[in-house]
């Protein structure tokens, strides 16, 4: 006897056991900017955002990332001039309120980008360290905030109209390294985060650049990191901070003994990391990913780790991945990026497979709602493409890239167990790889074909796994043939299905 069954995609039950800090939210990546323009002017905005919030709730995303939106003179946003405002082009502090409240009505958690490593050359602070040290005079409080030196050296700018010198980690941007062992400094954030946790009532914050609080210094970090955490939950406990340590896995497990919640996964991002490789494996691809998540356990145990594939920095997924003319592929990688659990990362446009890499602006371009309703490009694009079709088109077609990531993130909801869960490695071969999730009373077994090409069968008594008693099966290839007499599955190439007891 054969069925197929597959994913119903109802109203989401949320078990009550998932708490409003869990950190274990599909995240989605923002960039204002590019997302949904409001009022005509061509660029993103915060009601832009608010106006898609029916879409990112559809979609399956409980939690959202906002790249910068505190004043600039940048169209990034990481050199921050008032670390307590909006930037007017993305509209206003009331504005901002409204999203919050928004997102918290439909249950969204909401985090906003936090540059401590500098300010922007235009801070305020900043001008007034300069003009001072301009008139001798060193014991000004602002000449503390950044980190001057009389002596010229590596990624040190001068300071015109003194024979002093400013640390700027991220040249050429306009940036100084604001001086994070100043007392004044800890206070300016501690106020900072007390503003924007308990007056505005953002869930958290991702850390900008975190290994160049101090320059290759890890040991300093990750004690800055300490203080940090600590002073966020003395403000509000059960916020969310992930930070971007954007290096290799036994540094970033340094890192995570700062008790900050996570650190990006940057070991499987891009076109080297750990899911690319696993896709592009000529043979035991099942393999290279056990191989890749053991890696990770040893490294990060069961800290709440978080998975990506590509970021507003490092080139887009499709990319990384050679998906531009293999949705399957893309699908795949979606799925076995989600499949490896914790707190995992989207950047805005995967969901479609934008692409874009090379300069920044190429890897931030507008969202591809449909042909009218688009935001201008960042200024710098160099190249405009999208590979596959706009978020309507994808809407409508059952089999889009769009749909599966749908699906994938509303299974996660429906079954907490895949993202938090006690991982076991039950079975692999070259092509099969079957791992058990237990959490809260709850197991899902995660059965997946690595295979690109050819079907497999996999007994699930091998593993242990009876099929008596009550059983949901969520499907991820187009079909899944399950004989209930031997308990043998059939899985279509790249098909991923979670059991769940
Ligand atoms: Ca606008
Ligand atoms: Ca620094």
């Amino acid at each position: 006897m054969k069925r197929c069954l597959c994913l119903l995609m109802t109203a989401l039950m949320i078990p009550a056991s998932v708490t409003a800090a869990d950190p274990y939210q599909n995240w989605y990546e923002i960039f204002v900017y590019s997302y949904q323009d409001s009022n005509g002017d061509g660029i993103g905005d915060l009601n832009g955002v608010r106006s898609r919030l029916d879409y990112i709730e559809q979609m399956g995303y409980t939690g959202i990332w906002l790249m910068p939106i505190m004043p600039s003179p940048s169209y990034h946003k990481y050199d921050v001039t008032d670390y307590f405002g909006i930037d007017s082009r993305y509209g206003t502090m009331e504005d901002f309120r409204a999203l919050v409240q928004d997102c918290h009505e439909r249950g969204i958690r909401l985090i906003i980008d936090m540059p401590l490593n500098h300010s922007s050359k235009d801070h305020p602070w900043f001008v007034q360290a300069c003009n001072a040290l301009r008139e001798g005079r060193t014991d000004d409080p602002m000449v503390d905030y950044y980190c001057f030196s009389q002596k010229a050296g590596q990624k040190y700018i001068p300071v015109s109209g003194t024979d002093w010198y400013y640390e700027e980690q991220f040249s050429g941007g306009g940036m100084p390294d604001l001086n994070l062992d100043s007392a004044a400094v800890r206070a300016e954030i501690r106020r900072i985060f007390d503003f924007w946790l308990n007056d505005v009532g953002v869930d958290g914050f991702r850390l900008d650049a975190v290994t160049s609080y101090y320059a290759a210094d890890t040991q300093r970090n990750v004690a800055f990191l300490s203080w940090l955490k600590q002073m966020t939950e003395e403000l509000k406990p059960g916020s969310y901070l992930v930070g971007e340590a954007w290096t290799g896995l036994s540094t970033i497990a340094e890192y995570y003994q700062s008790g900050v919640d996570s650190f990006f996964l940057f070991p499987a991002s891009q076109a080297e990391g750990g899911i690319a490789k696993v896709i592009r494996a000529r043979s035991n691809p099942a393999g290279s990913y056990v191989s890749f998540m053991q890696q990770v356990y040893d490294a990060l145990g069961d800290s709440v780790w978080a998975p990506f594939i590509g970021n507003h920095d490092t080139g887009r997924a499709v990319g990384s991945l050679q998906a531009r003319s293999s949705v399957q592929r893309a699908k795949f990688a979606e799925g076995i990026v989600n499949m490896m659990g914790g707190a995992t990362f989207t950047y805005y446009g995967e969901e479609i497979g934008m692409v874009g890499a090379g300069d920044d602006p190429n890897k931030r371009l507008a969202m591809y709602w449909n042909d009218h309703d688009m935001t201008t490009q960042p200024p710098g694009v160099t190249k405009i493409e999208y590979a596959y079709p706009c978020v309507d088109d994808q809407l409508a077609d059952e089999q889009s890239l769009l749909n599966y990531c749908r699906t994938l993130n509303h299974l996660k909801l429906e079954v907490p167990s895949i993202a938090r869960g006690k991982n076991e490695f039950v079975y692999n071969d070259a092509n099969v790889c079957v791992m058990k999730r237990t959490w809260n009373g709850e197991e899902s077994w995660i059965v997946i074909n690595f295979s690109a090409k050819q079907e497999q069968n996999y007994c699930l008594e091998e593993s242990g796994l009876s099929l008596a008693g009550t059983l949901d099966v969520n499907a991820f290839s187009s079909t899944v043939q399950l004989s209930t007499e031997t308990a043998q599955i059939t899985l279509q190439p790249y098909g991923i299905v979670v059991f769940v007891k």
